[in-house]
């Protein structure tokens, strides 16, 4: 279709072919986006190439997103490589593990608050903030990824869904600040995946069975599915949207009570 012919965008976050990144680095590509793509340190670097090997990358490029020197070097790179930038996604969190299970309260701590929102919020402005002059003049889109755990409490997602919080503040603050620049920020909030980002997470499996359950498509969301509202919002077709917060969830989001028949009989 081409709807991403020669644009040119950096992706964050994809470690695996279940990462939500992979699928939106296959919608992109599929539409004919040019794609480089970040890894977090030396001991991802083979793998994140491994994957990133299908979209035939640009370039690769470590980037921990807590240090502003590695910030700074990447969009360096993207400058130097590229010249310029027309889409950017972030889709990178991370909150410490004992506040993302159990008692919300006995979880939480500063320090964890700190990082948490360091990695999974300022992250995004961070990297806005080196994006922008590459982005200049080209309607650049700028995507990040929440969590309905953003709006609405859901057991153990705890500390992550604060963080969230502030992320999706932060797309429509940021999407006031670039608008008159002609860049735009919005975030999709996917529903449950079984990515790396996953595992290992207490009663994940319980919330993934029961949106599959009570959802009204039935059924979770693929990353194939969130990759396509991803080449979208890259995409001109989205050109008068921004600072907005889309749902891909299968309609999860949208049902106050959902009875979930299977139950009584699992
Ligand atoms: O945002 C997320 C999870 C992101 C995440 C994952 C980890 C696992 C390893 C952030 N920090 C960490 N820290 C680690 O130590 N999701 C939307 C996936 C997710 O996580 C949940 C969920 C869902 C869905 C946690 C509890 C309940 C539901």
């Amino acid at each position: 279709m081409g709807l991403l012919k020669d644009k040119k965008i950096l992706i964050t976050g994809m470690i695996s072919n279940r990462s939500i990144a992979y699928g939106v680095a296959q919608a992109c590509r599929r539409e004919g986006a040019q794609l480089a793509f970040t890894y977090l340190n030396e001991d991802l670097r083979a793998r994140v190439t491994r994957v990133a090997a299908e979209f035939q990358p640009s370039f690769l490029s470590p980037c921990d997103v807590s240090s502003d020197e590695q910030i700074a070097a990447l969009f360096d790179k993207v400058g130097k490589e590229w010249g310029a930038l027309d889409g950017l996604l972030h889709s990178v969190a991370f909150a410490p593990r004992e506040a993302l299970a159990g008692d919300f309260l006995n979880g939480i701590s500063r320090d964890a608050f700190r990082v948490a929102h360091d990695i999974s919020s300022y992250s995004f402005a961070a990297m806005a903030k080196g994006a922008r002059p590459l982005m200049q003049g080209r309607n650049g889109s700028l995507l990040t990824l929440s969590y309905l755990g953003a709006t609405k409490s859901i057991p153990n997602y705890n500390l992550m869904g604060v963080a969230k919080a502030s992320l999706e503040a932060n797309v429509r603050y940021m999407a006031s600040c670039l608008g008159p620049e002609g860049l735009r920020v919005n975030a999709i909030a996917a529903g449950p995946i079984k990515s790396l980002a996953a595992s290992g997470i207490g009663q994940f499996n319980k919330i993934f069975k029961h949106v599959e359950h009570v959802a009204p498509l039935r059924r979770n969301v693929t990353i194939e599915e969130v990759g396509n509202v991803a080449a979208f919002y890259f995409s001109d077709l989205s050109s008068a949207v921004t600072g907005e917060i889309t749902n891909v969830d299968c309609g999860y989001s949208s049902i106050a009570v959902g009875i979930d028949e299977q139950k009584d009989e699992e």
